[in-house]
């Protein structure tokens, strides 16, 4: 399915099939968000996290050379596969061992659907990267990436609209579905609409956007969404400065929530 199977895909898979949720770790290349001088410590602290992968990306970083200074900085002290989740074509970096190449399918606009992608293809395609075709759906009240991307949000209680827009992206044939309340969301999206996505379609269901409590992530994961997204909780840890007074209890989240899929 994925084109060209790489270290993203292989850990992906085999952590589904070990622990039944993958455990996702984003992080926002944006330069008012993370100094990159300060980032080595950082990238230190992330890499003692039982976080499975991670993600860079963000709705509004536009610098590429801060992009890759990231994404460097984080592979020098980490295994883990990083992977791009660009909002834009300054997202990319030749650096990551793999790119989510998405299409938010619920954007009015043709150049975030599809005119980014065609921009980006053939550099995309010259560095190798291992592309992960993702069907990036938007729910209300869209956030950031809602609002830069111009979509029209999914309602929340709309779960058949969600199901629609992703047997219409298994169709087409993306290799995974990305159900996002948006970054800060003060709900993620509701479990209902995980889990008739998940039995319905036969592709991984990523969950994303406001997952901050531990009951959260295990009432998506109990869903059937085959891997989780945080972002802000961890870089709130972060911005305050104490990434490492969070260590231990961002690992407890970790472990409790794989614990929850193991004692189904
Ligand atoms: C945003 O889904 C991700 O694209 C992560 O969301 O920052 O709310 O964890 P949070």
């Amino acid at each position: 399915m994925v084109k060209n199977k790489g270290k993203f895909t292989e850990k992906f898979e085999r952590i589904l099939e070990e622990d039944g949720i993958v455990h996702m770790t984003l992080i926002d290349p944006d330069p008012f968000k993370i100094d990159v001088n300060d980032f080595d410590k950082i990238a230190k602290l992330l890499a003692e996290t039982k976080t499975d992968i991670f993600m860079v990306g963000g709705s509004t970083a536009i610098d590429q050379k801060y992009v890759d200074e990231v994404v460097k900085i984080l592979k020098s002290h980490s295994d883990n596969p990083i992977i791009l989740f660009p909002g834009s074509i300054s997202g990319v970096s030749k650096y990551a061992d793999a790119i989510f190449f998405l299409s938010p399918l619920n954007s009015r606009d043709w150049y975030f659907l599809i005119g980014a992608q065609m921009l980006a293809a053939p550099t995309i395609s010259r560095w190798k990267l291992e592309t992960v075709s993702l069907a990036y759906l938007i729910f209300e009240p869209g956030g950031t990436a809602g609002y830069v991307s111009n979509v029209s949000p999914i309602p929340r209680n709309k779960p058949e609209i969600a199901l629609a827009y992703s047997m219409a992206a298994d169709l087409i044939g993306f290799d995974m579905i990305y159900l996002e309340a948006g970054s800060g969301a003060p709900e993620p999206v509701p479990s209902i609409t995980v889990k008739l996505v998940s039995k319905n379609v036969d592709k991984p269901v990523i969950v994303g956007g406001g997952i901050r409590k531990i009951e959260q992530a295990t009432e998506i994961a109990k869903a059937g969404a085959s891997a989780i997204v945080q972002g802000s909780k961890i870089e709130d840890a972060i911005l305050k400065g104490e990434l490492e007074k969070y260590l231990k209890s961002i690992n407890d989240f970790i472990t409790e929530l794989k614990s929850s899929k193991k004692v189904e």
